[in-house]
């Protein structure tokens, strides 16, 4: 797990869609966000074109975080973050189709923040002769506020892989690292 200082989420039996646990985000007043990441092993950001991204969430503020390197960005790493916020409304949230992806760079010639599908963020990343790749993928909640909030998600599924966030049973130690396997 590569996780924001102080800010990952935890695996609890609190439930998104099964019952054996979830990755569960709890913010607050002064816990604004919490953000858990997995390796993506320098994946080529153009694998991801047109593959499932989707994850099952409780009611609450979950957003998919993708961050890569090597990006047309106008900087020499390239890094940025591709984002996608889920609907708050509990269910299966699919973001593989949508038109609400952003990046938090400039990317070729689209915008810092502007709405685009993951398909054209991918090839605005690649412009230029770049050839973007993710370093760490993973799901934040930041729901803004100050109102004690949490939210559950499981069933992430990237690039082709679904991580289960279970609880193990016995002595309720927490099964780890889960995301990714
Ligand atoms: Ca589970």
């Amino acid at each position: 797990m590569f996780d924001e200082k102080g800010q990952a989420g935890k695996i609890t039996d609190g439930r998104a869609s099964d019952d054996d646990g979830s990755l569960e985000f709890a913010t607050s007043a002064t816990t604004k966000r919490q953000a858990s990441y997995h390796s993506a092993g320098q994946l080529p950001l153009a694998d991801l074109k047109n593959t499932p991204l989707t994850f099952q969430k409780s009611n609450g503020n979950a957003n998919w975080q993708i961050r890569i390197t090597g990006a047309n960005t106008g900087t020499s790493s390239g890094f940025t973050t591709l984002v996608w916020g889920a609907p708050s409304t509990a269910g299966k949230a699919d973001a593989t189709s949508s038109n609400q992806w952003w990046a938090t760079r400039q990317l070729g010639n689209i915008a810092r923040g502007q709405n685009a599908t993951l398909s054209d963020l991918i090839a605005a990343a690649n412009s230029d002769g770049k050839k973007a790749v993710v370093d760490l993928y993973g799901i934040s909640s930041q729901p803004g506020g100050t109102a004690d909030a949490k939210v559950n998600v499981d069933e992430v599924t990237f690039n082709g892989c679904t991580t289960n966030f279970k609880v193990s049973g016995g002595n309720g130690s927490i099964e780890f690292p889960s995301f990714g396997s």
